[in-house]
């Protein structure tokens, strides 16, 4: 379980000095010993993390735009050198200071765009450390894209990961999920309460063991637009997983292990989706095998059977492709979506409200005009039926940076994508407008941001991570709608942003950069025995509502936002892994490398 609360949320709730609605939606907080080989952080690597250069550890692609971020300190100018010499090959000036209000530091910028040579580099600036290692080089996010890939088939559910996929990760199957019983919850005629149902395989949501429609649509989603978008780039990848090899490209293997169980979650008799496949009470820290609790289908609700109705309308035309190797899939999932659709019109206001014997994660959403919307895009994409366009109200229906609970941006994304195959009702004029108003909002912010990002203060919500991923894919839009340059680079920045130029002086990505994140949420990378994490996670993100820190021993370095960041398992509010945090990972990291000149 995992959740980006809108920041308006937030701001309500730290208004009223409540934090406790947050504790309950939130991962459980309930199990973690904290480990004796805890981060470290503490209040005087704060002050140091300030004094650090911050730069994207992993690195650039030649043609990508390249900054730093410096300390405010008195040197004017700053150098690249070749890593661990002195070799100088480029020297800048650095810009005027200003003050980043969301992690109270004042800072100067590098910028070295014109730097194009592949290598290992460091910036240094007269008075500082030289700044970690980082590459150019032309394949510099290849790795990154596929461990990215290669996290969901980690965090798979009902099957054994073997040493030949998974390495020194192997593990038994945990949870095989081919008997779970209809909650009381979800009861109907042909499927009273304890009913015995299979709903085997998908992908575990986080940290936690279960699985979630809500946010399984999202996540899904996104990989199958990366692969919408960028085919060539995946087309001839090998993540190494049981599929490599096979007809399929690896990525739409990946995502078709979590779509067969959402498939599961249909109800056959009326179309209507369970909520979720969970637990009553969170699992301990312990690997997915020894997790053996009773497993059940809680509630159906209309965001469960909308969120379906849209993914299964994707992946329709997606493996239409593909019907020579799936024979009869993407008419079944097409059947699927539009019987989802149905139901959600006739029941179209069933909220998600836990029982009292559940305790695992929410994903509760009260507003559901943004998840008919994007189902009915969606199925209008692939249907061809104008019907479906009207539904989607698009004249009504603005463009947000997606989440879990806010998925109109991912219609606008789908139109914009498909607009030369539309029908004559589509309006073309409406959705680049859309597309570009959103891009430009956070432009002017990348402008205006003295650390050169999109993300502002208010961004720093729970999974801020993936707050700017999805700002990042919303920049790609623009950018493949009308080729300015800003769009591109303004994305890249993001990207930079999480793999290391940021206020923590941390890539957040398990696994890749020098200081990267050693200790995430995330029960199979605790349990393992294994020293360090499962590679290609991204963590959730500094933020600065701290609402684990009580059952945290190890104390936050900083309370100021962007650098509210906890790098120990019992911080479930700023080191949590989760799926629709992935997503963008594999979606942005891909579009960079698809889209950068070369
Ligand atoms: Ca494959
Ligand atoms: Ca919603």
């Amino acid at each position: 379980m995992s959740i980006t609360p809108p920041a308006n949320l937030i701001r309500m709730i730290a208004a009223l000095g409540f934090s406790g609605f947050l504790v309950a939606c939130g991962n459980d907080g309930q199990s973690s010993t904290p480990s004796a080989s805890a981060s470290g952080s503490n209040a005087s690597s704060s002050n140091a993390s300030s004094l650090l250069v911050k730069v994207n550890q992993l690195g650039f692609l030649p043609e990508s735009a390249k900054v730093a971020i410096v300390p405010d300190v008195a040197a004017t100018r700053f150098k690249l050198i070749n890593a661990g010499t002195a070799t100088e090959v480029f020297s800048g000036t650095l810009s005027a200071a200003a003050m980043w209000d969301a992690s109270g530091e004042s800072v100067k910028v590098a910028d070295f765009s014109s730097v194009k040579i592949p290598g290992d580099y460091q910036v240094r600036v007269e008075g500082l450390t030289d700044s970690q290692v980082f590459s150019i080089a032309p394949d510099v996010y290849s790795a990154l894209t596929a461990a990215s890939i290669k996290a969901f088939y980690f965090n798979r559910s009902g099957i054994e990961l073997l040493p030949e996929f998974a390495g020194k990760f192997a593990r038994p199957l945990g949870h095989p999920d081919t008997q779970v019983l209809i909650h009381p919850s979800a009861a109907s005629d042909a499927r009273p309460a304890g009913t015995v149902v299979s709903s085997p395989k998908g992908w575990y949501d986080a940290g936690d063991y279960n699985k979630y429609i809500v946010n399984s649509g999202i996540s899904t989603y996104t990989l199958l637009a990366a692969y919408e978008h960028f085919p060539s780039l995946f087309n001839n990848q090998n993540v190494i997983i049981p599929e490599s090899g096979n007809a399929l490209p690896d990525v739409l293997d990946e995502a078709l292990w979590n779509l067969e169980w959402m498939l599961t979650m249909q109800d056959p008799n009326d179309g209507g989706v369970y909520h979720k496949l969970t637990n009553k009470n969170f699992d301990g820290t312990v690997m997915p095998h020894q997790a053996t609790s009773e497993r059940y289908l809680v509630q159906k609700t209309t965001a469960a059977a909308l969120d379906f109705a849209a993914v299964m309308a994707v992946a329709s035309r997606v493996f239409a492709q593909y019907e020579t190797q799936l024979p009869g899939l993407s008419a079944k999932m097409l059947k699927a979506a539009e019987a989802a659709w149905e139901w959600a019109n006739i029941h179209p206001a069933i909220v998600y409200e836990q029982p009292a014997d559940v305790h695992t994660g929410e994903y509760g959403d009260k507003t559901l005009s943004d998840e008919f919307a994007w189902a009915a895009a969606e199925l209008y994409i692939t249907t061809r039926v104008d019907g479906y366009y009207t539904a989607l109200k698009p004249v009504d229906l603005f463009n947000s940076v997606p989440s879990w609970g806010n998925v109109q941006g991912l219609a606008w994304v789908s139109l914009a994508h498909h607009r030369n195959q539309l029908t004559a009702v589509a309006d073309q004029t409406l959705i680049a407008s859309r597309i570009k108003t959103l891009a430009d909002n956070l432009l002017s912010a990348w402008y205006a941001s003295p650390y050169k990002i999109s993300m502002e203060k208010n961004n720093f919500v729970w999974g801020s991570n993936s707050v700017a991923l999805n700002q990042a894919m919303m920049l790609v839009q623009a950018y493949r709608l009308d080729g300015k340059r800003d769009y591109l680079d303004a994305a890249q920045a993001q990207l930079d942003y999480v793999l290391g130029r940021n206020a923590t002086d941390t890539s957040f990505v398990t696994g890749f950069g020098k200081k990267s994140t050693l200790h995430p949420h995330h029960r199979p990378s605790e349990a393992d025995g294994i020293a360090e994490p499962i590679p290609g996670f991204i963590a959730g993100g500094p933020q600065p509502g701290q609402q684990d820190k009580a059952g945290c021993q190890t104390a936050y370095p900083s309370t100021i936002a962007a650098k509210s960041y906890l790098d120990h398992y019992c911080s479930y509010a700023s080191n949590e892994i989760a799926i629709n945090w992935n997503a963008p990972l594999v979606y942005v990291s891909a579009a960079i490398a698809a889209l950068t000149p070369k």
